[in-house]
């Protein structure tokens, strides 16, 4: 019984592991910092303009390294969205959302394939805050954002990771007394042959 417990554990952990995230972008080796910044090799920018600010460069919350201003210097927010795409399944979506630091309230959509949420009103002065979201979606598509509106004034944004679901940890030791069994079954077939 001791190492089918082993065993099961040994699967479990196997199964925490698999929640490292498959994307991951804090911004900080994305530099030098710009106004209207395409994106690197990571994002692309349409519809609009956004900056990439940060390590005394428009910093206006310091000690974040680099982040991105969703509104850029063109009066249009730009749809930021990853060059990866993401097959049809769900996914734990987060990032860090703050305020624009400038006076106005902002509001955000995310997306990925055909979810979306939009979060509305964020004000000014908020600090950079984690959102988590546990997400489904039934189409292929890029992880992107949207700032409302275009006075060169959007909520910024870091860390922005995305990763599998873990599996439920029940159809973790379920497998577990599976494979238990199967070796208790073995064992019976030893005895008797
Ligand atoms: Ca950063
Ligand atoms: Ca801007
Ligand atoms: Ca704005």
């Amino acid at each position: 019984m001791r190492s089918v417990m082993a065993m099961i554990l040994s699967i479990a952990l196997t199964s925490s592991a698999s929640a490292a995230p498959i994307f991951f972008d804090n911004f900080d080796a994305s530099g030098p910092p710009t106004v209207n910044w395409n994106g690197g090799t990571d994002w692309n920018v349409t519809s609009g303009s956004v900056d990439l600010i940060g390590n005394g460069f428009f910093d206006f919350l310091p000690g974040n390294g680099l982040y991105v201003d969703l509104d850029g210097t063109t009066n249009s927010a730009g749809l930021f969205s990853t060059n990866m795409l993401f097959a049809p399944g769900s996914y734990i979506v987060t990032f860090s959302l703050a305020g624009s630091q400038r006076g106005s309230s902002e509001t955000v959509t995310v997306s990925l394939g055909d979810w979306s949420t939009t979060i509305s009103n964020i004000p000014s002065n908020q600090p950079f805050t984690v959102y988590t979201f546990t997400i489904t979606t039934t189409t292929t598509g890029p992880l992107s954002f949207q700032n409302a509106g275009g006075d060169n004034v959007g909520a910024l944004l870091d860390n922005v990771s995305v990763s599998f679901v873990p599996e439920p940890i029940s159809l973790v030791i379920f497998g577990g007394l599976m494979v238990g069994g199967l070796a208790a079954v073995r064992r019976r077939k030893a005895v008797s042959a």
